[in-house]
């Protein structure tokens, strides 16, 4: 892990050109990743706070409904869902001048937005930005900051809304805003244990409750957030979690069915995935999720060094050494059929390496 000398992400020169478009825009798409998590949400209600604060008018549009875990977050309900033949929402593209988007740093990550996006830009003024941690970035936007080190996009927008700080000689980093950066700070390092969390995220963290975050409130709020139908799903789970290869690979695949007899919904596997981690042999994990519309998602986790991404890449996804994911234009079947096979394979080719 590289960890610049002066601890921050960027230095305030080095954040200028994002804070350049930013301040000569007036009307600002936010966006973030299919399948919204907490990095991406608490990331947008943070940016959004502050771009409003500064005079902007400012549109969240995303590709995916949002959690009710997150619907304790201030700003939260601005969240848009951006559905197909949505003209309002469409307009939003050729009206804005800036787009930003969080936490994803590939084009098709904004699922449907983005024919939208590229006829737009086509069309016109809608410059771009991406602040984004994963691995590989994609070339897309007008202006990228892509930081692969750090533990989450929160971090960077944390940093990102200081150095405007600095440079407006506002006060900008409120309470809303700092429990916003909080949440998504705490759910990208699963609570501030994995590998990426670095000193410098535990002293932002702590920053950030100075200035007003609530750690138990917001542990509490998204945590503690089960429904009947969400424990329904989780105990159907785990009696079906598969354990092979001498315990090193895990998987479990979660069936439409599952999901309509449970009564629960795609985001209620988000919280699933950790279990099939959780035997100490397991060095590969692999949750398969059928889709209403027919497409499989599908999230990988690993022990160790066993970069995942590698094998969400092959599929046109991507991610994080150790946590990574894509989405399969296949059936269900086919995909658990093609996926189980290839992370075999991936598995006893990396373990050793
Ligand atoms: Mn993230």
């Amino acid at each position: 892990m590289i960890i610049p000398e002066h601890g921050r992400t960027l230095t305030q020169e080095e954040w200028r050109p994002v804070i350049d478009e930013m301040l000569a825009s007036s009307h600002i798409i936010l966006s973030t990743h299919e399948n919204s998590d907490g990095d991406g949400l608490g990331s947008q209600v943070a940016l959004s706070l502050v771009l409003k604060a500064l005079g902007k008018e400012v549109v969240i549009l995303n590709p995916s409904e949002v959690p009710p875990n997150y619907m304790f977050l201030r700003e939260i309900h601005e969240i848009r869902l951006f559905r197909d033949h949505d003209e309002e929402s469409i307009q939003e593209f050729f009206l804005a001048d800036l787009l930003i988007v969080l936490d994803a740093n590939l084009h098709d990550r904004v699922g449907k937005l983005w024919p939208h996006v590229e006829f737009a830009r086509e069309a016109g003024r809608l410059r771009m930005l991406c602040i984004d941690h994963h691995l590989e970035p994609e070339d897309f936007t007008d202006v990228t900051v892509c930081e692969t080190y750090v533990s989450s996009t929160g971090e960077l927008v944390c940093d990102l809304i200081t150095a405007m700080e600095q440079h407006t000689g506002r006060h900008l980093l409120t309470t809303d805003v700092a429990s916003a950066l909080y949440t998504a700070i705490m759910t990208d390092t699963g609570s501030f244990r994995f590998s990426k969390t670095s000193p410098y995220t535990y002293r932002l963290a702590g920053m950030l409750v100075d200035k007003g975050a609530d750690p138990e409130m917001i542990y509490d709020r998204i945590y503690n957030s089960l429904t009947p139908e969400s424990l329904q799903l989780l105990g159907l789970s785990l009696t079906n979690i598969k354990i092979v290869d001498h315990g090193l690979i895990s998987w479990l695949f979660i069936s439409q069915e599952m999901l309509d007899q449970t009564g629960s919904k795609l985001f209620d596997t988000d919280l699933i995935i950790r279990y099939l981690l959780s035997v100490p042999t397991v060095r590969v994990a692999v949750l398969l999720v059928e889709m209403q519309d027919g497409r499989t998602k599908v999230s990988f986790r690993s022990r160790g060094k066993i970069w995942v991404n590698r094998l969400a890449n092959h599929y046109g996804g991507g991610g994080h050494m150790n946590a990574a994911g894509c989405l399969l234009r296949m059936s269900a079947e086919k995909a658990k059929m093609v996926i189980l096979d290839d992370v075999r394979k991936f598995t006893f080719e990396h373990i050793n390496a």
